[in-house]
């Protein structure tokens, strides 16, 4: 008997439907001719998404075309509404954004925050907040992968791309809803292994040292940043340093040894709160060699490092497969990637990061690409001390002449803060747009507006997170304050 997409994965049934809908749409498009124009986003979730889509369709037979895109603000719509396109798979975007194309046969696979028109139920839209569903259980990866599935099962293949965009989007802590059932099934079939082990980034590429002195979420004392003493920690738990070995080289005794010395150190330290986020689920790709593309974090960093930098093809071959000239590629810009990001949080580290009453921001200006300045952004609360109790904003100029939003929100926050209802509507304010997820959002607004669309948006986020209003205008800066109390 055929293999049925059920049998590899039972999604939810309103979810199920949905796919099913994209992919009678896909053999749709196939019948009549029409080329997909496959629109992606060009972060790692939305290059992964655009390879599940793209492969799904050659697969199928159906012709496509690659049209990765910043963002679908008004901007980007124009320009592709007035390009010739005859069907348009919009992947990890689009939710906002499809009422600007009604004449084009569309499938929209997307997480992000939904428009509701009226409309967006009028033509195959996948998107888990349709549903009730959480726009954080699953990526857009995930929903290509969906439609891919119901397509044809021999799809589930792509399995461990649609985690890779999942993780990228840090939707790993931990993976739950649909990215769970994602987990269970790839590793049913034998596609990936899981298992419970240290957080850190770089399991399979980092030398041992830079593991664990590169590691600062948690930051161990004596170890994060100290080179002398992540080696004799390693010695005193029987590991030989060796700059060459990876964690992954590790057996299995020995990293236990290394795991129980991290915890004896914290708990030392007084710092016993912080042993949970030791831990996380490391999942690894079976038929991945050693290398940037066997662990899902490091494989959504390597994809980070490609259609941001203007080579979107190089993320999507690599996505699709491809382990030959292509990697090499992506290995260049990766390694181009990490020296722009050092280089960007110096710049950062070096300017005064300014507070309102509830929220704290950085103008980047141009020491840092308008595609990445969100990964700084999330990376500089996590390592430069900044207060944990305020979202992070910081500003880049575009090329275009814009400025670019983005915004995190720290851990402590979760579920008290909007951040993409807060931000898309302080760009409407200052007639930018906006939008994303609750705890990381971004936007683009006109040059010059920023001190505008900081006043709207601390409004709003006082009010989300209950503090008093702020009265006197709030943008103007506070000075670098960062010892300003909270307005409660
Ligand atoms: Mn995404």
């Amino acid at each position: 008997m055929a293999l049925r997409p059920r049998d590899i994965v039972e999604l939810p049934a309103p979810f199920a439907a949905r796919a099913a809908q994209g992919a009678a749409w896909v053999r749709e498009q196939g019948a009549a001719g029409r080329a997909v124009t496959v629109v992606h986003h060009i972060d790692a979730d939305g290059v992964t998404a655009g390879a599940i889509a793209a492969e799904a369709l050659a697969r199928t037979g159906v012709a496509a075309r690659m049209r990765p895109v910043k963002s679908l603000d008004q901007h980007h719509v124009d320009q592709l509404v007035a390009e010739d396109h005859q069907a348009f798979w919009f992947c990890d975007l689009g939710s906002t954004a499809y009422m600007h194309c009604p004449a084009t046969p569309k499938l929209v696979c997307d997480h992000h925050q939904l428009v509701r028109d009226g409309a967006e139920d009028s033509f195959p839209h996948v998107n888990p907040l349709l549903d009730g569903l959480d726009g954080g259980e699953v990526s857009g990866a995930g929903c290509c992968l969906a439609v891919a599935l119901a397509l044809d099962p021999r799809n589930v293949d792509l399995l461990p791309i649609a985690l890779v965009g999942a993780t990228a989007d840090r939707q790993d802590r931990p993976l739950h809803g649909i990215n769970a059932l994602y987990l269970a099934a790839a590793q049913k079939v034998g596609l990936v292994d899981a298992a419970v082990d240290l957080s850190f980034f770089g399991p399979e590429t980092r030398g041992l040292v830079k593991f664990l002195t590169l590691a600062n979420e948690p930051a161990i004392p004596g170890v994060a940043g100290d080179a002398t003493g992540a080696q004799r920690l390693l010695r005193d738990a029987g590991v030989d340093v060796d700059a060459a070995r990876t964690w992954g080289d590790l057996t299995e005794p020995q990293r236990r040894a290394v795991r129980t010395a991290l915890v004896t150190r914290l708990l030392d330290a007084g710092l016993a709160a912080e042993i949970p986020r030791l831990w996380r689920t490391v999942v690894r790709i079976r038929r991945e060699p050693r290398g940037p593309t066997r662990e899902l974090q490091e494989f959504g960093t390597l994809l980070n490092s490609t259609a941001r930098y203007d080579r979107p093809d190089v993320g999507i071959a690599v996505a699709r497969g491809d382990r030959g000239t292509m990697l090499e590629e992506a290995l260049d810009l990766l390694d181009g990637h990490r020296k722009h990001l050092v280089g960007a949080l110096d710049a950062l580290a070096k300017k005064t990061v300014r507070e309102t009453a509830a929220l704290q921001w950085v103008d980047l200006e141009d020491a840092v690409r308008d595609t990445v300045v969100g990964i700084v952004a999330g990376m500089a609360l996590g390592s430069l001390g900044l207060r944990q109790d305020k979202p992070l904003i910081a500003f880049a100029w575009t090329p275009d002449g814009r400025t670019k939003v983005s915004s995190r929100a720290p851990q402590q926050l979760k579920g008290r803060i909007d951040l993409s209802v807060a931000v898309r509507e302080a760009a409407a304010v200052v007639a930018g747009q906006g939008g994303g997820h609750p705890g990381a959002a971004g936007a683009t607004i006109p040059r010059g507006a920023e001190a505008r669309f900081l006043a709207a948006l601390d409004t709003t986020l006082a009010g989300q997170l209950g503090l008093a209003s702020p009265t006197a205008a709030p943008a103007a800066p506070r000075g670098p304050s960062r010892q300003a109390k909270l307005a409660v």
